[in-house]
């Protein structure tokens, strides 16, 4: 007998060994089965033998629920994993102050992934409720919220995540460092980020009243500024009614009844309060004079602050109709409120309440771009993780170009954001304490709204995504995805809606004679002639045209308001993407900026830049492409009979 022959039957005879053995350890496990639970034999008996252990082979029998477990993604460090937001502050922010913060923002960065990452969470279970009545009928309007969104309130003192900002311990660099913490916060806050929003508008709003109510530095902004959580107070902003969220002007009914001691009583609905848990809150109203009449109006509107509730804890004259039902950010106690005679002060001057509440609007549009980056920013952070973990078709997803393709056109989205983000909070920086040049100004009141809407719509298409790349398992609300793009949702719609800030971004250009665009194309220009990268010419080339092109469209169409209206997205879309670019190439050809800076400044600069131009040419703004897409939209539409 030859060698391999010999071998041959060695093997099979192991084989068989092998296969009798298995079939003993499932007889043994099959019998222990059938003596704890007989009912099992009873219903495989009827099989043979060989029938169930065939059975018995496989995992599912055994273990019912499979063996496979898929990991979930994990969280690292939020501020060591983020790539720009290191490389940006380490261009701007001078080394002995980064190296002041940069240890705080590396622990924040830690807390945010775990502590805070599992409160967040824990906040959409624990979502809030009112009771209205007690068990012997006494109206209480009790607004109950979780353990989870009181542990935010305190957290977000201890952290200074207000105080940061206000404190001035870096100058014009404390508004970067203190938003950066919020920005790091916001996607683990359980949406305390909206109570914190509004909380840094008053704590802005409050420094611009200082001639006109002087008292509410001593008597409110200690409180929102404090890092001691038994003291410190949130805001809310009360701007929208039944009839308008966007038309404040001549939505507002709430009047205002001035009374003997100077103070005024409110009465009104207002229709979105977003944390009704605040302790203050700002809102408009109509003064009544002495015949009862009221100015309708933008003129009409004054800026009242008031305090929620009354010293022994009952509310200030008002009634939660109810909490909101709302797609996402069922995390914030957002209600209805009735205004029954509140007791509130004025402080802006008659008629002016539009003009002062918008520095809470700057700040909290700001907030609202700052949540959206900042989602995109987990959002794709737990993607990548994800794909070094799940396997398809017999390879990590982190190996397939195609889903690094779809990763990778997420970030460029997400860096694009970011990069503004921080300009914005770069120039805020310098605006608080006066150091900001009138052009550096100019810019701002131009970025804001950009930035907000832009990013806004970004938030969607990155979330949207992102989700998808998990899979089935996205869908899958135990994971905590679905929520994020439910709560990413609201970004583009509350503080004004991408159309509302699309003509803010005209009113800008409007009341400045056209000075922050001067400002805008002086910046693009400064940047672009600095480029020395012979990777980046091309795009440099491509944003100092679309500049050219979006200012022409400007000079051409200046006295044509129809036609600026109805390019007003387009046109913020245009100056977004184009500002952005500059930014993106400006810090990659810096000294911090890096090979994957540059591939992302190329691959921003691919986009449509100067979309108004190339819409302009196709005749999207003219009379006729009004009529039809009147005609198109209303078509097969009756007015009447519609049943
Ligand atoms: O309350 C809400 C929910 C809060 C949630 C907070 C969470 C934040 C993020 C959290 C992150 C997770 S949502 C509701 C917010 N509501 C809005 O955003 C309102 C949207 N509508 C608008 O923005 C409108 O365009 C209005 C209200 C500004 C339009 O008002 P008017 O009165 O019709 O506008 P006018 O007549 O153009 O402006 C009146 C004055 C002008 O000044 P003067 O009288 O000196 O010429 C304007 O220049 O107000 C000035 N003004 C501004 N100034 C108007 N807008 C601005 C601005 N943005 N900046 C500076």
């Amino acid at each position: 007998m030859s060698v391999s022959r010999i071998n041959q039957i060695c093997c099979r005879k192991l084989f068989t060994l092998q296969k009798a053995s298995k079939h003993l350890v499932v007889l043994t496990q099959y019998c222990r089965e059938v003596h704890t639970d007989p009912r099992r034999h009873q219903h495989t008996q009827a099989s043979s033998f060989e029938g169930a252990t065939r059975e018995f082979d496989f995992p599912f029998a055994r273990a019912r629920l499979g063996t496979f477990v898929q990991e979930a993604p994990v969280l690292g460090n939020q501020y060591l994993e983020d790539a720009t937001l290191q490389s940006y502050l380490k261009r701007h922010v001078p080394e002995h102050v980064l190296g002041e913060i940069e240890p705080d923002l590396v622990k924040f960065g830690k807390k945010v992934a775990t502590e805070m990452y599992d409160l967040s969470l824990q906040c959409e279970k624990e979502q809030p409720y009112v009771e209205k009545f007690t068990g012997w009928g006494n109206l209480v309007d009790k607004l109950v919220t979780g353990p989870a969104w009181k542990r935010m309130h305190d957290i977000s003192a201890e952290e200074g995540l207000i105080a940061i900002s206000y404190e001035r311990k870096y100058r014009e660099y404390s508004r970067l460092y203190g938003l950066v913490k919020n920005y790091l916060n916001a996607p683990s806050s359980g949406l305390y980020s909206c109570p914190l929003a509004m909380t840094d508008g008053a704590a802005k709003i409050i420094e611009g009243l200082q001639d006109v109510a002087p008292w509410l530095m001593d008597k409110a902004y200690p409180r929102l500024t404090s890092r001691d959580p038994a003291l410190f107070w949130t805001s809310g902003q009360w701007m929208t009614e039944k009839r308008g969220g966007s038309d404040v002007a001549n939505g507002t009914e709430t009047v205002a009844v001035e009374q003997r001691d100077g103070t005024y009583r409110l009465y009104g609905y207002k229709w979105f309060s977003s944390a009704t848990d605040a302790d203050i809150t700002f809102t408009l109203a109509r003064v009544v004079d002495r015949q009862g009449n009221t100015i309708q109006g933008t003129k009409g509107l004054s800026l009242f602050y008031m305090e929620v509730h009354n010293e022994d804890g009952s509310l200030n004259n008002m009634e939660i109709i109810r909490l909101k039902n709302k797609l996402g950010t069922r995390q914030l106690p957002t209600a209805e409120l009735l205004l029954d005679g509140c007791t509130a002060f004025k402080v802006s001057d008659k008629g002016r309440g539009v003009p002062a509440i918008s520095n809470m609007l700057k700040l909290t549009r700001i907030h609202n771009s700052i949540a959206a980056a900042a989602t995109m920013r987990r959002m794709v952070n737990m993607s990548r993780d994800y794909s070094t973990r799940r396997s398809a078709f017999g390879n990590l997803l982190k190996t397939y170009p195609l889903h690094l393709q779809t990763l990778a056109r997420m970030e460029v989205e997400v860096r694009g954001a970011v990069i503004l983000c921080l300009e914005n909070m770069r120039l805020l920086g310098k605006e608080d304490v006066s150091k900001a040049t009138e052009d550096e100004q100019n810019l701002l009141r131009l970025l804001v709204p950009l930035s907000k809407l832009y990013s806004g719509k970004q938030a969607l298409q990155v979330g949207t995504e992102g989700l998808e790349s998990f899979g089935g398992q996205g869908y899958i609300e135990d994971t905590g995805i679905p929520a994020m793009l439910r709560d990413a949702q609201v970004l583009s719609i509350w503080e004004g809606t991408t159309n509302i800030l699309s003509l803010d971004v005209l009113r800008a250009i409007a009341k400045s004679k056209g000075q922050v665009l001067s400002s805008f194309s002086k910046d693009i220009n400064a940047r672009m002639s600095e480029v020395r990268n012979e990777h980046l010419a091309a795009s440099a080339s491509r944003v100092t045209d679309a500049c050219e092109d979006i200012m022409k469209f400007i000079q051409d169409n200046t006295t044509k308001q129809n036609v600026l209206e109805m390019a007003a997205r387009d046109l913020a879309f245009s100056l977004c993407r184009t500002y952005t670019g500059a930014l993106l190439i400006d810090h990659a050809c810096s000294e911090v900026g890096s090979a994957k800076d540059v591939y992302v400044a190329q691959r921003w600069c691919e986009k449509e830049l100067a979309l108004v131009k190339t819409n302009a040419k196709l005749g999207q703004y003219s009379e006729d492409s009004t009529k039809n897409d009147f005609d198109l939209v209303f078509e097969c539409y009756h007015d009447k009979d519609r049943l």
